[in-house]
């Protein structure tokens, strides 16, 4: 027996498209679409109608980074795959890629085994993982061959975190040669961490050790250079290069640049970059610590060129990075030194909503909001059309979303495993309404009618995004 959905009346919103039409799903795949009121439409029969009239009908985002459970500074990411899928759903997200962890002195395997163990049975939409490279060497290297096959076709890279995660730039060479051999996709993050590790020390030494300095020592200048030379190293593997978490202007301007040239090198930002700033790190007494994630948050005049960024293509994703800890008990760790607080901020619910605020305030179109949150993080990690776009045969990942609700962000009223909202107070445009996950309505007019489980590992091939 099929089981039918029709989403009836709504604006569908794809990054290509915006039509006035009905959405036919039927055993999880969307199976046709057409023009409202139309007679193709008139004869569809369904079990289940929505009325999506004055909403948007959206793809479910697709959230390319984000870290549950990560292990940072002694400490876990509060949110693990259970509470953390679910706030993602709660905000119209209905895929995930999170980082798997390598960890020194062990096999690429162990860490992607030990992901899979936190992740299987307790999701609540679907979700695949990337690999954090942490030990580039030579049985490493031959590895990441196998993951490519099996679907973990992306690898992140630090070059920030001396002895933790860091890698330097003959190791970093080695992946990406490795990766322009069997397709895989290297994500850097772009930091000079040498460099901090001295600037760090000596704020420290000066007495300097409020969560401010932390976007002191962490310069623009040391993200631009580590952007530049991943560039260029990436340019001598002949490999495609993706720069997570862009914050600095002067880093935009190292894409922009790159991309002239007709380079495969991809940039991503964050919604804190884009709407907080380092007046938020510098918020009295301890408050500061909230805002405490790598790359640091900027001075707001970094922001116009982020916007302007999305909007030439210089970068092409927006993704969370959500990776929160909670003041109490785990920000606080750095109370007197601002480098042993965890580093990230909580944001996989928010995405969405402050995008489209974004394109209430005019920084970008209806469409490239689908664009950069939906249709091209699945192309970029290879799960594209199965994701990121509503067309038949795509997977039934659909958000009904109101574009006239206004709520505040809150501790109070989100579903994040964190006790506090690096959003507090903030009033956006635009809600989540319904959201339909493989055809089951896990978020059913803001409630949650999901669970635990429904949601399945999604193998992706290599990038779509390559010119
Ligand atoms: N980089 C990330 O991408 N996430 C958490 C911490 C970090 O440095
Ligand atoms: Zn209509
Ligand atoms: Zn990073
Ligand atoms: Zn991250």
């Amino acid at each position: 027996m099929s089981n039918r959905t029709l989403i009836s009346g709504g604006l569908v919103v794809t990054a290509a498209d915006e039509i006035h039409a009905d959405v036919l799903i039927e055993d999880g795949r969307i199976a046709a679409l057409a023009a409202h009121g139309t007679a193709a439409a008139e004869t569809w029969t369904a079990d289940r109608t929505i009325d999506a009239t004055g909403k948007y009908v959206i793809p479910g985002g697709v959230d390319a980074h984000t870290h549950m459970e990560l292990p940072f500074g002694g400490t876990f990411a509060s949110d693990d795959f259970d509470t953390g899928t679910r706030a993602a759903a709660w905000g119209g997200t209905t895929t995930i890629v999170d980082f798997a962890v390598q960890s020194m002195g062990h096999p690429l395997r162990d860490g992607l085994d030990a992901w899979h163990a936190k992740a299987d049975g307790k999701c609540a939409i679907d979700y695949a993982f990337h690999m954090i490279l942490s030990d580039v060497n030579e049985s490493s290297l031959k590895e990441m061959d196998l993951l490519v096959e099996e679907g973990v076709t992306s690898f992140k890279l630090f070059m920030a975190y001396p002895g933790v995660f860091y890698s330097d730039d003959g190791q970093i060479l080695r992946a990406m040669q490795r990766a322009s051999v069997n397709g895989g996709l290297i994500m850097m993050h772009a930091e000079n961490g040498i460099a901090i590790d001295v600037l760090v020390e000596q704020a420290l030494a000066r007495g300097e050790t409020d969560p401010r300095y932390h976007g002191e020592v962490r310069k623009v200048l040391l993200e631009a250079e580590a952007t530049h030379r991943a560039i260029q190293l990436a340019r001598v593997a002949d490999a495609p290069l993706y720069v997570v978490h862009v914050s600095a202007e002067e880093a935009v301007a190292e894409l922009a640049a790159a991309r002239d040239k007709g380079l495969n090198v991809f940039g991503e930002t964050c919604p804190q970059y884009l709407f907080l700033s380092t007046d938020n790190l510098a918020e009295p007494g301890f408050e500061g610590a909230k805002y405490v994630c790598s790359t640091p948050l900027r001075p707001r005049e970094h922001q116009a060129a982020l916007w302007r960024g999305l909007r030439t293509n210089d970068l092409q994703v927006v993704s969370t990075d959500h990776c929160p800890f909670c003041f109490t008990g785990q920000k606080e760790l750095g109370r007197g030194d601002f480098s042993k607080i965890p580093n990230g901020l909580p944001g996989v619910e928010n995405r969405m909503d402050l995008l489209h605020q974004a394109v209430v305030d005019g920084h970008i179109s209806r469409r490239r909001w689908i664009e950069i949150a939906c249709a091209t993080p699945a192309r970029m990690f290879g799960l594209y059309p199965k994701k990121g776009t509503i067309a038949p045969g795509a997977d039934a990942d659909v958000v009904i979303y109101d574009p006239h609700v206004q709520q505040t962000l809150s501790v109070e009223t989100q579903h994040m495993n964190v006790d506090y909202s690096a959003y507090e107070g903030k009033t956006v445009t635009g809600q989540v309404e319904t959201v339909l996950s493989r055809g089951h309505v896990v978020i059913d007019r803001r409630t949650f009618t999901g669970r635990s489980g429904h949601g399945v590992y999604v193998p992706r091939s290599t990038c779509q995004y390559l010119t």
